[in-house]
């Protein structure tokens, strides 16, 4: 057995007790090198390499009533088009100094579009979902393919795909969006480019062309073989979803497995051309617990994020611990443990996360301290 001790605890840096004139060389040492753009290993180790993550970010929640209802404010006040793009807002972190970041990697915004108003297109390397909460009426054009999206329906525009929204119905609509924003922003990484200015397509269909050629229980088109980076799929419809978690909770009462814990139903959108993540930088998941049930709680690398789709629910992240209804938004910051315990009615929760990037890294980790 080894005599090293492979304690990951810090320990203090002990100097010698300077003397008054060493102390006058270090002061005038440490001022040089601050002017030179430098700082010591000595001094900073603590910060730059903690035993483990000290993430700024915060667990937090967002309230549905209230956001939607500055939404709707906006949707009075101004106007979208080009130069503003969407009239989306982004939650912003109590813990990343003001930026709309709702994790360091993660931007997630909700956005309004009135009747009659059109969101122009455009494109960016940043990868971009939306989950629809809420209503009909609107459609999203993804490279000239028309999408049309529906209450719990979850829509994929990756990176560099023209994506322009228009809403032809008498009703405001409300979604939410998620990018991979902050992450590519720090990367320097992004690029953004403005669209046609004329609407690419005159309806919305049922169903967009990417879902009749790809969303097929596993039947792929003979016609695309190999792996593509990102999900052919543009919309995962709300009717796959909720009966894929129906059937696994009526496995798991059959006595079958299935599910990831009693009474906690999950599904993963993914990208039917390798199984992978729907993109390369974004997971989406939506979860489904029966009355009362509990996930098993985890501790892991990367930001979480959870909407109420319906139900009640209490998340614990960390030390805090949030009520949530329809709508609200709560994010979990890298390695806080979080566990959701469903209210009486039981819960459905979109989720989404930044996971596959560290997967890609090598970065990943989980912890379950029930070990399971
Ligand atoms: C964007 O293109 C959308 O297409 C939403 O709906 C939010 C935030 C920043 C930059 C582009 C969208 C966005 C965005």
């Amino acid at each position: 057995m080894s005599e090293t001790d492979y304690s990951n605890k810090h320990v203090e840096f002990e100097v010698p007790e300077p003397t008054p004139e060493e102390q006058a060389r270090l002061d005038e040492m440490y001022k040089e090198m601050e002017g030179l753009h430098t700082l010591p290993l000595w001094r900073t180790i603590g910060n730059l390499m903690p035993n483990e993550p000290t993430p700024e970010a915060v667990a937090h929640k967002w309230d549905w009533s209230q956001l939607s209802k500055v939404a709707e404010q906006a949707g009075e006040l101004v106007p979208v088009g080009r130069g503003g793009e969407r009239r989306a807002i982004g939650r912003c972190n109590p813990g990343l100094g003001g930026n709309p970041y709702v994790s360091p990697t993660l931007w997630a915004a909700i956005q309004y579009l009135g009747p009659g108003e059109n969101a122009p297109e455009h494109r960016h390397s940043q990868n971009a979902f939306r989950f629809v909460t809420e209503g009909e009426g609107v459609w999203t054009v993804v490279n000239g393919d028309a999408v049309p999206m529906k209450r719990g329906d979850f829509l994929i525009t990756p990176g560099w795909a023209y994506h322009g929204h228009h809403n032809i119905a008498t009703e405001p609509m409300i979604w939410i969006d998620g990018l991979d924003i902050p992450f590519q922003h720090v990367m320097d990484t992004g690029f953004f480019e403005y669209g046609s200015e004329k609407i690419t397509d005159d309806g919305t269909p049922d169903y967009s062309r990417m879902e009749r050629l790809w969303a097929h229980p596993s039947l792929r088109p003979v016609s695309y073989p190999g792996e593509s980076e990102f999900s052919p799929i543009g919309r995962f419809a709300w009717e796959h979803t909720d009966a894929a978690l129906n059937e696994q909770l009526a496995l798991e009462n059959e006595g079958y497995p299935g599910v990831v814990s009693p009474g906690h139903a999950a599904i993963r959108y993914s990208n039917p051309t390798n199984g992978a993540d729907v993109m390369n930088t974004v997971r989406a998941e939506f979860h489904r617990l029966r009355p009362e049930a509990q996930t098993i709680p985890v501790q892991e690398v990367g930001s979480r994020v959870f909407q109420v789709f319906e139900g009640t629910a209490t998340i614990t992240i960390g030390e805090k611990v949030f009520e949530l209804s329809q709508g609200d938004m709560t994010v979990v910051p890298s390695w806080q443990q979080w566990h959701i315990v469903a209210g009486a009615d039981g819960v459905d929760l979109f989720c989404f996360s930044d996971h596959p990037i560290f997967e890609k890294l090598g970065l990943a980790r989980t912890f379950t301290p029930e070990g399971i």
